[in-house]
This record gives C-alpha cells, structure tokens and sequence, in this order.
C-alpha cells in the first residue's frame, strides 16, 4: 500500500507518496492552487547522498590545519559516527580552550530545512551557544542593504516593515499603477524562507489587472512580470535606478507637483534632500537630462512617468535585487523618497511597498501564525557578530578593522568553521577568491545530506537526513504543516538533531541541549505550545492526522486589508515612527554622525563599481543579472531532475539578447565562456529578446566547478562577481553590480565533473 505523508518546504506545502521506502509521487497540496515544480525533486533518489561520515584524507592523517590547500581535492576516508564524532568535538575543544570562542565560525549562512526542530542553522546555534558561542553574523544575503537602512528612515526592522506592507486585496481594489523596480517575478514567489503556504501571488496580479490596476516594470528583463499580466516594460541599466528615481523627484519639484502638506507633516529633512536633488548642494541637478545619461532612458519619458506617477493612485515597489548591489541601500531609501514626494504613502493602494516579487508571503498581510521553533539561548558576550556576507574577508584577513553600521571592530582569527544547512560555495561572491580564504581555518565541520561543493570542501562532512525523513512541523503564512517522515534516511544519514546531540554528549551538553527529549518529541512540544496559545488548535494526533492545520478565523493570503502607514498618515503624531523624529527620515542626522563616505545621510546617487555605461564598460560591455533560478531553490537538487533537464549543453543556461550573440558568432545550444577580470565560467546559449541587449542573465546555483586555472564548468555566476560590501552602513552582498564580456567556446569543452562522487580511499 502507497503511504501519504505531507510535507512543508520553502516552496509550499505538498503530499508525498511513497511505496518500499521510495518516494513515488510529489503531489501539490490539496489547498495549494499552484503547486510549485520545484518539488519534483523529491521523485529522485539521488547518488549524491553523503551515505557515511567521512574525513579529509590529509587531515585524518596530519591532524587540524594539514593542507588546507587540498580542500576539495583531497579524497575522503569513511569513518564511524563514533570516530568522526569525537574528531569534530575534540576541535570544538581545542579551539575554545587554546584560541577562545571567537575563534569559531558557526555563523553558517543558508536556506537548509523549513522544519521548526531540524532547522540546521538554528540547531547548531543553540548548541553552540551553549557551549559559550562563536564568530557569528547579522543579515541575510536577501536583504543586509535593506535591514541596514530602513531603521534609520522608518524607524523599525525591515522584516517588520514588509509584515506591515499594503496586502494584495488592497492593490487590486485600489492601484492604478503598480511600478515595480527589480521585478515581480512570479517563480521567486514560489519560494518564501521558513515555510511558503499555498501560492496566491499569480492569482492577485491577475484579479488586480482585471480590476485595471496596470503594472510598470522597470527593469533589465522583460519577463521579470508575466506576459499574462500584460506589464509595460522600462528597460533601464542595471545598478541605476536611484538615478532615475531621484530624476523623478526633480521633475516633479520643477513642475510643483510635490505634496507640500506631506512632505511638511511626514518627513524630516525633506529641505535638505531637496537642495541635493535641485544640485544646490553639490552643483549637479538630479534632472532628467542628468539621469537619462546614466539610466539610458530618455529625459522626456523620465519626466513622463514621473508625471504619471503623480497623476495616479502609485504604488512604488522595490525588490532585493536593487539592494543586493553596490550602495545598496540607496535604493530603499531613495524609492521612500519618491513615494514621500508623491505625497500617497498611507493612502489604499498607493506609497511605498518591499520586496514584492522576492517572495510568495509579501503582500499577504500578517496572517502568519508562528510554530514556536527550537529555543535558542542569547548569544555569549563576546566574540563578534559580522555582517553575513563579509565571513570571507573575516577568514582571510584575521585583525583587519572593518566598519559596519557605526560600529568598528577587528576580525579575530578564524581557526574552526562550522556550517549546517548552507552552501557558500554557491552563495558567496568571487568563489575563487573566497576558495583561498577557505584555505585558512584548521578544520571546517559541514552537516549536509548531499555532496555538495561546500561538502566536497570540508574536514569532516556529517552525513544528513532530508525533511522526507523525518518527522518534523512547519509554519506558512495561512497554514501549519505536519511533516511526515516519508521514507527512512540512506545508508548512515541521521537527522540534524541526532547528530547535534551526539556532539552535545561529547561536550557534556546533552542534558542541556536535548532536555531530555528525542527529536519526534520536539515536534510535539512545539505544536503544544503553539495550541497553548490557540485554543482552537486540536490535539497532535488529529493534526498529524490531518496533516496540516488552517486557522478557522483566517482569510486567505493577502484578503485581509492592510495598508502600510496608514495609522501615521492619518496621525503623524499619534502614530509616530520609530525615527529619532518620529517621521520618515530623508535626512539621518545618525548616519551623518557616522561620516560614511560611501553612505551619506540622504538618498543619493552613488556611482557603483561598474555599470553599463559607467567606468569599465568599454571592456566589459555586458551586465551579468544573475538572479534567483526557477527550477530549484538556490544551488538545492542542482545535481537532479528538474535542474538538471533545464541546463542547456550540461551547464547552466544563460540567456543572452539575439543580436548580442550574433555579434558574438553564438546560436542557441552553444557553450560559451563567461569572463571579467575576476574570474569565467562555461554557461549554454539560450537566445532571447525579453533582455536588454547589454545584458545576460544566468541564474545563481549551479554546483561551482573550477578547472585548475578556476573557470567554472558548470555555469555559477559568482565566480564572475565581485566581493565588496554595499557600503560601510550595512555591507551587505552587492552580487547584481557585475559586468562581463561572453564569447563562443571553441574546441572540445570540458566535462562538468561537480555532479560525480567525490574520491573515497580506505584509512591506512
Ligand atoms: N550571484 C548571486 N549570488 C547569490 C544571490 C544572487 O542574487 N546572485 N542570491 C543570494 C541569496 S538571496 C541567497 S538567500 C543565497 C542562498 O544561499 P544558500 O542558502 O546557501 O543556498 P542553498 O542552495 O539553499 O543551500 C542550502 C543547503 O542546505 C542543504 N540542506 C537542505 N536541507 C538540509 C537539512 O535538512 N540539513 C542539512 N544539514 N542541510 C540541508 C542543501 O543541500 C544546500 O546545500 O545565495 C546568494 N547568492
Ligand atoms: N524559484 C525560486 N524563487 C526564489 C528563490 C529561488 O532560489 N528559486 N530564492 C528566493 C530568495 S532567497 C530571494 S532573496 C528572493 C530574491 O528576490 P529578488 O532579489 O527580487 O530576485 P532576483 O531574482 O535576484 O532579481 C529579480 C529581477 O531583478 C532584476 N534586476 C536585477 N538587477 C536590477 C537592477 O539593478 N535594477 C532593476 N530595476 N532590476 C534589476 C532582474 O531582471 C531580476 O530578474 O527570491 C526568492 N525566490
Ligand atoms: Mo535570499
């Protein structure tokens, strides 16, 4: 008899059937009105299982710190779990006692588990954490630029800003124009971190056209909204939409068309920004004139949608992606700026909205009814607490001073890293470089269930089980989901928290860290004390049984009105913002206290590193958009089906404009080559006008494999991108600054050799 389980994933939720322990059918759930097909990857057994704890031949044989060079290309021994639990937590030993708890990296960045107990990340940090902590991080490679920002001219978080934003119901009844800087995508709303619940984005951009709402793209890519939606589409140069939002803004100051009562009731400093902007500050006007030369648009159609902008009821959307870029958050603070200028913020489907088209709960309003997770003790005092994505110069450049957020520090010296549920080797920029930093730590522990480029990179690679093997509970936006342990884990696979225990035990922890429970019991705990709080919530059995729980008072994603700001506009006082003000904050008299020059205390247009059209485009005269893939979650299941089946000549796909590649002698299926300055990649041809034809775009996550002079063969972006914080606000990642050249490969390409086994050789 075939089993159904259900399971939750950061794609949605879906009902698993298995027969004889294999996985035979993924099905969308049965509320979900569009299954994503990201889930498919589960129908296929994959030979890239870590069956085995393994170690590091050199390291086995030398011990912590032997050849750190040989990382990814020394063969591994197989070892018990006893033996390689022992090697991992006598490090963790060592390290504290002859070097302190700094000397720990466990910041382990990633999207592993959407399950509350087997949440590799969050594991490994109350572990740790007991153990007197570690070198950790703050922000996300999503949206450091934005979490830095939007405190100083909001006055909250970022994640609560989006909690609070206008919901779709709202937009559909009331946005005339919906402009949208860095796309709405509608497979990056697949996707929502922690848990998506069922996927309703399509169907409200849908309902909204019908009721007229019309949607403006502005962007490098004309596919980044539906054709179905029929979008108008604004190409403008990647990195330069500050430029053409701050055009607006002097446009429609010329034409006296700014909200005075607004800008004088809701918004400090608005006179200074507004000197900046006419130029009276530094003798450059922000004009249309000034902007078309930098955004390529031209002067008269800048003027005309700023014009129309104020002549309708706008809605101005900003997604990561132009905030993942160098001055970052320029962007978010000069998209708020705009939206003050038009005077809508606070009104029903108008102002300022983030990041719509970054992923599936944004616009759903706040429906969401957290699952408690694991308890996590506060961190230690002490050892740092780094921007996420600046761990490569803290690994290479131990003692180096870094500026963040008005604070300074020291890098400490990074002797141990510990990673669950991520992959730097696909996440971080310049993997060559990042591949030499790597080369540093004495020992690098990674818990991953398959053999990954991060896993391939490792001391010790503990083997993982996947959600399909164990039991678990999740949390999306309008539902709870059970996880069902679908299939049991191969070979020696254990779950994140079973291995985690087990290093507890070694530490004298497991009391602690365990109290006394197995992982199965968790899940119970945690649903206990969701229901303590939701009464109506029924017992385990029944929700196991039902396999997912909906809240009987909840509407369905994005019904329930709410309008971002609307209690402020209507009381600017009364409702204060958490600003120094109280107001919208266009002038930060903190961030001018910091004396940043890369980050002054307005919006600003700051020339980023290279642009089309900037410094450097004579030589490379294409911009690389390398955004989020629609047939996997990041770098996950790159090694099966479906990834797999969408790669074109072996390799990753990139898509380059037909007149761009015919310049370059290139047709469709042909393998290219990819190149900067900093680095190249293989990717295959895919022709398509929906770009820029100064830019190519190739999706991020697939499994970095660098020949000996370091060219990836298997098409990831990030050897081509820079690694440079945003700015010294947030130093944040600034992948979608990147410019490159691509020609046609001649001559036999090499073989990707990222998906084969790595080498195992018997201990001596
Ligand atoms: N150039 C460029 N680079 C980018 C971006 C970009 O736009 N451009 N985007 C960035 C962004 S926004 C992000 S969020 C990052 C994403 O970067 P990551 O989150 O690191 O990417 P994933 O591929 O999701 O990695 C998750 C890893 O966890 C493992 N895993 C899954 N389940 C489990 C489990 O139960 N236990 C354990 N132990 N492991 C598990 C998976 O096999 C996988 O290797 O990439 C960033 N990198
Ligand atoms: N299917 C799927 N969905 C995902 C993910 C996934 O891996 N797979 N990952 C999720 C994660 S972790 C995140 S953080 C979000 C990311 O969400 P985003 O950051 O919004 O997504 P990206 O795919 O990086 O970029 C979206 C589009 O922005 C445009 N763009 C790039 N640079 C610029 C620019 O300078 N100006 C303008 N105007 N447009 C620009 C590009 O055309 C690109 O297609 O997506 C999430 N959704
Ligand atoms: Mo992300």
């Amino acid at each position: 008899m075939n089993k159904l389980t259900s399971l939750g994933t950061h794609f949605g939720p879906y009902r698993i059937e298995s027969r004889d322990n294999e996985v035979v059918a993924v099905h969308g759930h049965e509320l979900d009105p569009s299954p994503s097909p990201i889930g498919q990857a589960y129908l296929h057994r994959s030979e890239l299982r870590v069956l085995r704890p393994a170690v590091r031949r050199s390291w086995l044989e030398g011990g912590p710190g032997t050849r750190g060079d040989l990382r990814g290309k020394d063969p591994f021994i197989q070892v018990e779990w006893d033996q390689a639990i022992a090697l991992a937590s006598d490090e963790l030993k060592r390290i504290r006692t002859s070097h302190g708890p700094q000397a720990l990296f466990a910041g382990s960045y990633g999207w592993g588990s959407s399950g509350r107990v087997h949440a590799p990340g969050a594991l490994l940090f109350r572990l740790l954490r007991m153990y007197g902590g570690f070198t950790d991080v703050w922000g996300t490679y999503s949206s450091t630029a934005a979490e830095g920002i939007v405190p100083y001219f909001l006055g909250m978080r970022y994640h609560a800003a989006i909690g609070r934003g206008t919901s779709w119901s709202v937009i559909s009844e009331h946005t005339d124009l919906f402009v949208s800087f860095g796309g709405l995508r509608r497979t990056n709303t697949e996707v929502t971190y922690g848990g998506q619940g069922t996927h309703h984005t399509e169907n409200w951009m849908k309902k909204a056209k019908s009721n007229g709402t019309e949607f403006l793209n502005i962007g490098p890519l004309r596919d980044d909204i539906d054709s179905q939606i029929e979008p108008r589409w604004q190409p403008i140069r990647p990195g330069t939409d500050v430029a053409f939002m701050l055009a607006c803004i002097h446009t429609l100051i010329c034409k006296k068309r700014i909200d005075e009562d607004f800008v004088e009731t809701h918004v400090q400093g608005w006179e200074q920004f507004a000197e900046y902007v006419m130029g009276e500050s530094d003798h450059q006007p922000k004009s249309s004139a000034w902007a078309s030369n930098i955004t390529g648009i031209d002067a008269n159609t800048i003027e005309e949608l700023a014009e129309e902008m104020s002549n309708r009821r706008t809605l101005i959307n900003v997604g990561l992606s132009v905030q993942r870029a160098d001055h970052g958050e320029q962007s978010y603070w000069a998209a708020t700026a705009l939206a003050c200028a038009l005077g809508q913020i606070g009104l029903p489907g108008g102002g300022i909205a983030f990041p719509f088209g970054a992923q599936g709960n944004v616009g759903a309003g706040q429906v969401r009814k957290r699952v408690p997770g694991m308890p996590i003790p506060p961190r230690p005092p002490g050892p740092p607490v780094i921007s996420v994505s600046r761990f490569r110069e803290l690994l290479d450049q131990p003692g180096a001073s870094y500026d963040c957020n008005g604070e300074s520090g020291q890098f400490p010296d990074i002797k141990m890293v510990w990673w669950a549920g991520g992959n730097p080797f696909h996440h971080h920029q310049n993997l060559n470089e990042l591949a030499s930093a790597w080369e540093r730590p004495e020992t690098i522990v990674v818990q991953e269930p398959f053999w990954t480029p991060t896993a391939r990179r490792a001391d010790i690679v503990f083997p993982s089980s996947t959600p399909l093997e164990r039991n678990d509970i999740g949390g999306a936006e309008n539902l709870m989901i059970s996880h069902g342990r679908a299939v049991d884990p191969p070979g020696e696979a254990r779950d994140d928290y079973e291995i985690l225990a087990m290093v507890a035990d070694q530490l004298d922890l497991k009391d602690r860290f365990t109290e006394g429970r197995t992982g199965d019991q968790w899940v119970e705990v945690l649903y206990d004390l969701f229901r303590a709080e939701n009464e109506w919530a029924p017992d385990f059995h029944e929700f196991c049984e039902a396999g997912y729980l909906r809240h009987p008072d909840m509407s369905e994603m994005g019904e329930n009105e709410q309008v971002f700001l609307s209690e402020f506009r209507s009381d600017p006082v009364a409702h204060s913002l958490g600003t120094p003000s109280g107001r919208i904050e266009l002038w930060s008299e903190t961030i001018a206290g910091f004396g940043y020059d890369d980050c002054p205390p307005h919006p600003a247009w700051m020339e980023p590193y290279e642009r089309l059209g900037g410094t450097n485009s004579d030589q490379w005269p294409l911009h690389l958009v390398s955004n989020q893939p629609s047939v996997r979650l990041h770098s996950q299941y790159d090694h099966t089906e479906p990834s797999r089946g969408a790669k074109v000549a072996g390799r990753e796909p990139i898509r380059i404009h037909p007149t761009t590649a015919r310049d370059r002698g290139i047709s469709e299926g042909d393998v290219v080559r990819v190149f900067n300055n900093r680095g190249s990649c293989l990717a295959g041809a895919l022709l398509d006008d929906a770009l820029m034809p100064e830019v190519v775009q190739l999706s991020t996550g697939a499994w970095y494999d660098p020949d000996p002079e370091g060219m990836c063969r298997a098409g990831n972006p990030n050897v081509l991108t820079r690694d440079k914080g945003t700015s010294k606000l947030a130093q944040g990642p600034s992948a979608h600054t990147c410019l490159v050249d691509i020609e046609l490969f001649v001559g036999v390409a090499p073989r990707v050799e990222s998906y084969d086994q790595p080498q195992f050789v018997d201990q001596q």
